[in-house]
Parts: structure tokens; sequence; C-alpha cells
């Protein structure tokens, strides 16, 4: 049994897209960033990052259990536990990985930096907002291209590297982009909004959000 550390968050739902695929058992653990959960000092003993999502494993028989931080870091270790969604070897492997790290070092930021100065931050930003907003642009143009090539971001199948964009592309609006223009991610993402572990996934973190 896994519990999971999470909100209705571009990084959570990662977590949670992968337990749902592995038909896993887990019962999710509300932090709400916007309450500020995250930086409790019981979540700090947690994580001492302050940030979600946070995987955490029993440990069999008298072992400590597993307290996993960073969302790719879950992906993998999830997909090596379970055999799933990560080729065993070779390019195909190489592949899953050349996305997820460049999902982990420049997608990801990029998205969460220009989300944060154009939504987030106590004062504007000019430059900073146009560095960031230019930036996840530009990597949505040259993720529509991977696509325009390949069926899903690694290649031909399925892989944690399509959940971990996915994360980022759901909460897209966050960032100010938008798929008009990007036909091959539109319709990339279409088809991974149809996966039913994708929409439980969804379904789950978003009853975690309290209705105003
Ligand atoms: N590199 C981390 C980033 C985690 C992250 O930025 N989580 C956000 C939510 S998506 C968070 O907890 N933000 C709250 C904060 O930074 O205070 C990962 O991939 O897990």
């Amino acid at each position: 049994m896994y519990h999971l550390y999470a909100f209705a968050t571009p990084n959570s739902v990662k977590a949670v897209i992968m337990l749902e695929e592995l038909a896993q058992d887990y019962q999710l653990r509300p932090i709400n960033v916007k309450q500020g959960d995250q930086k409790s000092d019981t979540f700090l003993a947690l994580n001492p990052n302050g940030k979600v999502p946070v995987l955490v494993e029993a440990g069999a028989e008298g072992n400590e259990p597993l307290v996993l931080t960073e969302s790719s870091a879950i992906l993998v270790y999830l997909a090596e536990k379970h055999g799933r969604l990560l080729p065993n070897g070779g390019a195909e492997r190489a592949r899953v990985f050349e996305q997820l790290f460049f999902h982990a070092s420049a997608l990801s930021p990029s998205f969460g930096q220009a989300g944060f100065f154009k939504r987030l931050a106590s004062e504007p930003q000019p430059l900073a907002e146009l560095r960031f907003s230019t930036e996840a642009e530009r990597v949505t143009g040259l993720m529509d291209r991977v696509l325009h090539e390949r069926r899903f971001v690694a290649g031909d199948i399925y892989s944690i590297a399509d959940i971990a964009h996915f994360g980022w592309f759901w909460r897209r609006e966050f960032a100010g982009v938008t798929l008009d223009g990007y036909p091959n991610i539109a319709r990339w993402y279409d088809q991974m909004s149809q996966r039913p572990a994708v929409r439980r996934a969804i379904t789950r973190l978003n009853a975690l959000v309290p209705q105003a």
C-alpha cells in the first residue's frame, strides 16, 4: 500500500496517473499548497524541499518506509518496481529518459516559472515573465514537432515520459500556454485524456480541492 501526499497540481498528477495505470492500492494525503500546507513542520519533516508529490511506501517487516520525492524519480521507481511503462534497455529506454530529463530540466521549470511570474509574483517582473513565457512557448513548439514524428513522446509506445509531460499540459493554463497552433500536442493530449487511468487520477485530485 502506498501513501501519496499530493494536490491538484501538475507534478502531483503524474504520480497519481502512474499509480492508477499500475492499478495499485494507494491513499491520497491532501497537501493544500494554496493554503501553505507544504510549509508545515510535519510536511517538511517528510520532504524538506516543501513540495508535492511525496510517495511513502511502508517498509517490509521492520524496515524503514521509503519516502520518495521528485515526480520523475517516483515515476522511475514505480516503473522499475512494477515492470511497466519503461522499456528494459537499449535505445527505447534511452529515449524515455531523454524525454523525462528534458521534462524535468526544461519543460517543467519553464512552465512553472512562466506561471509564477504571470500570476503569483508580488510585483510585475516583465523581463522574467517574458523570458519564461517565451521559453514555455519554445518548448511547446519543440514538443509539437516531436509529436509530429512520433505517436508518443518517446516513440511508438506509451511511457512514463508521456505521463510526465501530460502533468504540465494538464495545467498549461497556469503557464499561459494553449494548444492553439499545436495540432500534434492536441492529438496526443486528447488521446492521453481518454485513458481511464488518467481520467480517474484527475477526478481524484480535483476532489481534493475545497469548493468555494
Ligand atoms: N521537481 C519537483 C517539483 C515539485 C513542485 O514544484 N511541486 C509544486 C506543486 S506542482 C509545489 O509543491 N509547490 C509548492 C511550493 O513550491 O511551495 C517534482 O517534479 O516533483
